[in-house]
């Protein structure tokens, strides 16, 4: 089925190996086109003293990968969506499934492991469980997850924790926490989250820079076409479902030509 995409021109087939949902999102307008608008780098902070904890910093590639397992019509398609994102220079990629039960995750976050795990640093979404189960190299939790100093109990000192955010006040508490990076958004509108938090725009951002000197990685509605902006705002890495969904190998390849 061909259809026409929301510049007016025409859009290739929808691919075969997603769900109607994920094509529908490749079609949402506000995934797309977000005008760019330069922002300056946030300045070398002085170190925080407030933090409870010592950690070494850790270092984030530009691109966060996030494969939503929701998104693929089977298995396979999952996987190999992975492979081309690895083929794409991914380096760190999270596996997240909302709706999918245990078993599934586990089965899923074991192959992931087996087929990318040797190039991915690979990051659990919610669940410190699965993560530890599946061998995975870290855990990200929001806001109704397990608390970032709950999460690290169950993983240990060695393994990465995330933690989202969506206002000041999450960050400034999240900078307190055994967190290694601190995500927040959704930056711009998305439609891959379900009932997602208020738009935080590119001066959410810098904010967000202003207030923590842990690595910072924006979500939500970035593109290939705005990510260059989201980083000049002060992010240290994107992190991105839709706009990785249609080649998956090209577009990581881009996001990291753009990111340079
Ligand atoms: N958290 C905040 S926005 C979001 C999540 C998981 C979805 C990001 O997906 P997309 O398609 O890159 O906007
Ligand atoms: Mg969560």
């Amino acid at each position: 089925m061909r259809h026409l995409d929301w510049n007016g021109g025409e859009s290739p087939t929808d691919p075969q190996w997603l769900k109607p949902k994920a094509n529908a999102l490749l079609r949402h307008p506000s995934t797309h086109l977000r005008s760019l608008r330069a922002g300056s780098r946030a300045e070398a902070m002085p170190s925080r003293s407030g933090s409870r904890y010592e950690r070494s910093m850790i270092k984030l590639p530009r691109l966060y990968a996030i494969l939503d397992a929701s998104l693929f019509s089977d298995n396979e398609a999952l996987y190999t969506s992975a492979q081309e994102l690895a083929a794409g220079g991914v380096t760190l990629l999270q596996y997240r499934d909302k709706s999918g039960n245990a078993r599934q995750m586990l089965e899923h976050a074991r192959e992931l492991k087996r087929r990318v795990g040797g190039s991915v640093k690979l990051i659990m979404n919610d669940r410190p469980d699965l993560c530890l189960a599946a061998g995975f190299d870290g855990v990200h939790v929001g806001q109704d997850d397990l608390s970032p100093d709950g999460a690290r109990k169950v993983i240990g000192d060695e393994l990465w924790l995330g933690v989202s955010t969506h206002d000041p006040a999450q960050v400034v508490e999240a900078d307190k926490t055994p967190a290694d990076y601190i995500a927040v958004g959704p930056v711009f509108p998305t439609a891959s989250k379900v009932n997602p938090d208020p738009v935080i725009g590119l001066e959410g951002v810098r904010k967000a820079r202003s207030l923590t000197r842990k690595p910072l990685v924006a979500i939500g509605g970035i593109t290939r076409a705005n990510a260059r902006s989201v980083i000049e705002a002060g992010a240290d890495s994107v992190a991105v479902i839709s706009d990785l969904l249609r080649e998956p190998r090209k577009s990581a390849e881009e996001f990291f030509r753009i990111l340079r």
